[in-house]
């Protein structure tokens, strides 16, 4: 048995580190990703090449440090889907991608997706996607040491061509909403500042929320709503912590907000929450970069409606809600306020709501 199969990346339009505290996201698919081709093989051996690297590793037996690297992510999937019960066997796997990596489109998501797909289709073995997702999850915290949250797994997952994903942490419930931006795009910036999801300091983020839920008594933050703001401070002496549950309960509120915004297809009011979002990840969360705030500010001068940072922060993608006809201008602005600072220039891509997961 052999086949292709192809996983997507995401651009999460706003809520952002909102999956780990049981809130609200609003991802959707691109139409770049991972594509791997695959053959099942009779030993138990997996095979894994990609752009010129490979590693082979025996199934029986694996465990989290065996393999390092890139191989960590198939790997660590091959390894969960068989704890899971999943009798997934050897096979040799071919990566190739589209995607840019370390730019927080979710590059490593895509590569467990991939290979969750792949084997599983190779395999006969037929497994809801929400539960697929949680496995390539559990990969990545057990095999690749990452503790992120369920958002990118889900996006490659669950997303569909034209929509994004409504996605309720918590409970796992997803909804399809289009995506009609009527004369506008989303561009996707590329900071080429340098993006590492390992850094201790989305651990320490993450940390933080769960301190925070515990002394406020609630069982995650997701529990709070916009009014509880008020209460907060005599219960969180910490001035960090009150700032990095204002980020989390103020973002889950942005979420519902945005989407009744695109149903009434008010982009004007979307753009501003955008806008909002980053404001907050970078004054609240303090997650954003130099390069981050320098696009967004750049976007939002040459006529973009709203743009915030993507995914865990500290380097990759900014995104920006773009009427067609400014997104040269924007373009521009953005590569001369790089340029007058000596940076790496950017580089651009038009974010479009592809489909998730597939056979090809
Ligand atoms: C990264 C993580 F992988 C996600 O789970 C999420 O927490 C995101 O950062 C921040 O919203 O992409």
């Amino acid at each position: 048995m052999s086949g292709r199969w192809h996983a997507p990346g995401r651009v999460n339009l706003i809520g952002e580190h909102t999956d780990y505290n049981d809130g609200f996201v609003l991802p959707f698919a691109l139409s770049q990703g991972v594509t791997v081709e695959a053959d099942r093989r009779d030993d138990d051996v997996l095979e894994l090449r990609s752009e010129g690297e490979s590693a082979s590793v025996v199934l029986t037996g694996l465990r989290p440090g065996h393999v390092t690297g890139w191989a960590a992510y198939p790997a660590g999937v091959a390894a969960c889907l068989r704890e899971a019960g999943y009798p997934v066997g050897g096979a040799t796997l071919r990566f190739s991608s589209d995607l840019p990596r370390g730019a927080g489109l979710s590059s490593s998501a895509a590569l467990e997706c991939a290979t969750a797909v792949a084997l599983t289709g190779l395999y006969g073995i037929d497994v809801a996607r929400p539960e697929l997702a949680v496995i390539a999850q559990r990969a990545e915290h057990e095999y690749a040491g990452v503790p992120c949250g369920i958002m990118d797994q889900s996006a490659s997952l669950l997303c569909r061509t034209g929509h994004a994903l409504l996605l309720d942490c918590r409970t796992g419930e997803s909804s399809a909403l289009p995506l009609d931006l009527d004369g506008h795009l989303v561009l996707v910036v590329d900071t080429r500042a340098e993006h590492s999801l390992a850094d201790a300091a989305y651990a320490e983020r993450r940390t933080a929320c769960h301190k925070a839920a515990e002394l406020l008594g609630v069982s995650a933050l997701r529990d709070l709503a916009v009014a509880d703001l008020d209460a907060a401070p005599a219960r969180l002496d910490d001035p960090t912590l009150r700032r990095r549950t204002r980020h989390v309960v103020t973002e889950n509120a942005r979420v519902a907000r945005t989407v009744r915004l695109l149903e009434d297809g008010d982009l004007r009011q979307v753009g501003m929450l955008l806008t909002a979002s980053h404001t907050s990840l970078r004054e609240d969360f303090e997650v954003s970069w130099p390069e981050a705030d320098v696009a967004v500010a750049a976007a939002l001068s040459a006529g973009a409606l709203g743009a915030r940072m993507v995914g865990g922060g500290f380097g990759g993608s900014i995104l920006a809600l773009v009427p067609e006809e400014a997104a040269e201008a924007v373009v521009a602005a953005v590569e001369t306020a790089f340029a007058v600072r000596s940076w790496t220039a950017p580089s651009f891509l038009e974010a479009t709501a592809g489909p998730g997961a597939r056979a090809l």
